[in-house]
């Protein structure tokens, strides 16, 4: 412990710090650092940050039970005016809790009628979801890949005549190929391999033209490259195909809205990505209204992977996407992009695709595509920091040399405390 130096007329200073920390773990040892009662560490670590938690369609006669019990715990929720007078059937509520609080709160509800139980669960799970940070490992068909311990990229690989940004550069097979081996060697985790732009208004392509383009350069990456391939495909006979071709991974940007596609997803044993679009890429762009787009992305997720599951596709093997720029405007990009870490609360692994789209170049006031490589790459910073799994990106070398920096400090954030604590467990002082 640093003692403090005295102001110039000898009266001791004790200059007051606010401490930044997000972890649990962090908290940990800056309680640690007081060389406080060992007994206390995980005590005061559970009261050491409030866990803001949002709830939607809480009903009018659970609301104020549930502000009641939070209240108890000594934390608070927010919910509408339209309760206490009866002229709303519904609402969305806020809980203001400490990790300690909601332990002592969540075994409360469960015994509460009014589907708070439920409720309850969903706190639980949203809470130890959004606060792992322990690897996991996807198993594709062929490969498996591990994320969630650091940020990966994830390299596009476009063979389109059309893709918003490369169009037409990789049509060729050898030169995808060869751009295909450029990027792994320059730090690539995954590989993601498209024949279909998806770009705003793009034109339909027939699942035959798409295959014919994705084909060759499946075939030709056959036992040339390392790391696991995904294949961006909206059509279930390309995914199967492409599985069957080696790849491990179906990105499916219609966010496996389609019965065939979860079927087929889950019979193949390929791991998927279900990214957010409203509409096709033909129509995203002409309705951009939603009353809240963190809330309705994440409720979509949330529904579209429940769907994903009780169709047999194993949780253990979905990541989801918010689908920046897919149905959204700059301002709605860049709120998901700064909220990206909300998403961990469904407990899958978050994938982010920021990689020069149009809002970069909103930001910089400049419609030039030329000109996105740096805002690129300050998303991939900005996502990688709020705990995304995968970074998608057309720029690998300079993605993978900004994340080794966000890598080196997420470790000062989950390093564990000197001694083992329990810092997530029930409240012995309940
Ligand atoms: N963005 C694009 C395509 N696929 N998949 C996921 N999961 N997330 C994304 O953000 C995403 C995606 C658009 O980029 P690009 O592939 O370069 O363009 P195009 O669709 O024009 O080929």
């Amino acid at each position: 412990m640093s003692a403090p130096s005295p102001l110039p007329n000898g009266r001791p200073r004790h200059p007051a710090r606010v401490l930044e920390v997000e972890t649990l773990a962090e908290i940990a040892r800056e309680v640690e650092r007081t060389e406080s009662d060992p007994e206390g560490v995980g005590i005061m670590t559970r009261k050491g940050r409030i866990y803001p938690v949002r709830l939607d369609g809480i009903s009018l006669k659970a609301a104020p039970l549930l502000k009641q019990e939070t209240l108890s715990v000594g934390g608070d929720s927010a919910h509408a005016r339209g309760i206490a007078d009866h002229s709303v059937a519904t609402t969305s509520v806020v809980i203001l809790a400490t990790w300690g609080q909601y332990q002592r709160l969540l075994p409360k509800l469960r015994r509460q009628p009014f589907r708070l139980t439920e409720t309850a669960e969903e706190i639980d799970h949203a809470l130890r979801s959004y606060v792992a940070h322990s690897p996991r490992t996807i198993r594709g068909p062929h490969r498996e890949f591990v994320v969630g311990d650091h940020p990966r990229v994830m390299g596009v690989l476009n063979v389109t005549p059309d893709s918003f940004s490369d169009g037409g550069q990789h049509l060729e097979p050898a030169e995808a190929l060869a751009h295909a081996e450029r990027m792994v060697t320059e730090g690539a985790d995954l590989l993601d391999i498209g024949g279909e732009s998806t770009r705003p208004g793009a034109t339909p392509v027939s699942p035959d033209a798409e295959w014919a383009r994705i084909a060759p350069v499946l075939s030709g990456l056959a036992g040339r490259i390392s790391v696991p391939v995904s294949v961006d495909t909206r059509h279930p006979e390309v995914a199967q195909k492409a599985v069957d071709a080696g790849a491990d991974l179906i990105n499916d940007v219609e966010g496996l809205r389609s019965e065939a596609m979860r079927r087929t997803v889950a019979k193949s044993g390929a791991a998927v990505i279900a990214m957010h679009m409203r509409g096709t890429p033909a129509t995203m762009q002409t309705n951009l209204v939603y009353s809240e787009v963190r809330a309705e992305v994440f409720s979509n997720l949330a529904a579209a992977t429940d769907r994903a599951v009780s169709d047999g596709v194993p949780a253990e093997k979905i990541l989801i996407d918010p689908g920046l720029g897919f149905g959204k405007s700059a301002e709605q990009s860049l709120d998901l992009l700064v909220h990206v870490g909300e998403f961990r609360s469904l407990g899958y692994p978050v994938v982010i695709g920021a990689s020069r789209k149009s809002f970069l170049g909103w930001a910089l006031g400049s419609d030039d595509p030329a000109y996105r490589l740096e805002g690129g790459i300050a998303a991939a910073v900005v996502a990688a920091e709020r705990g995304v799994a995968v970074v998608r990106t057309h720029d690998v070398g300079a993605t993978v040399r900004a994340l080794a920096l966000v890598r080196a400090a997420q470790k000062f954030a989950n390093a564990p405390p000197a001694a083992p604590h329990d810092l997530t467990g029930s409240e012995p002082d309940a």
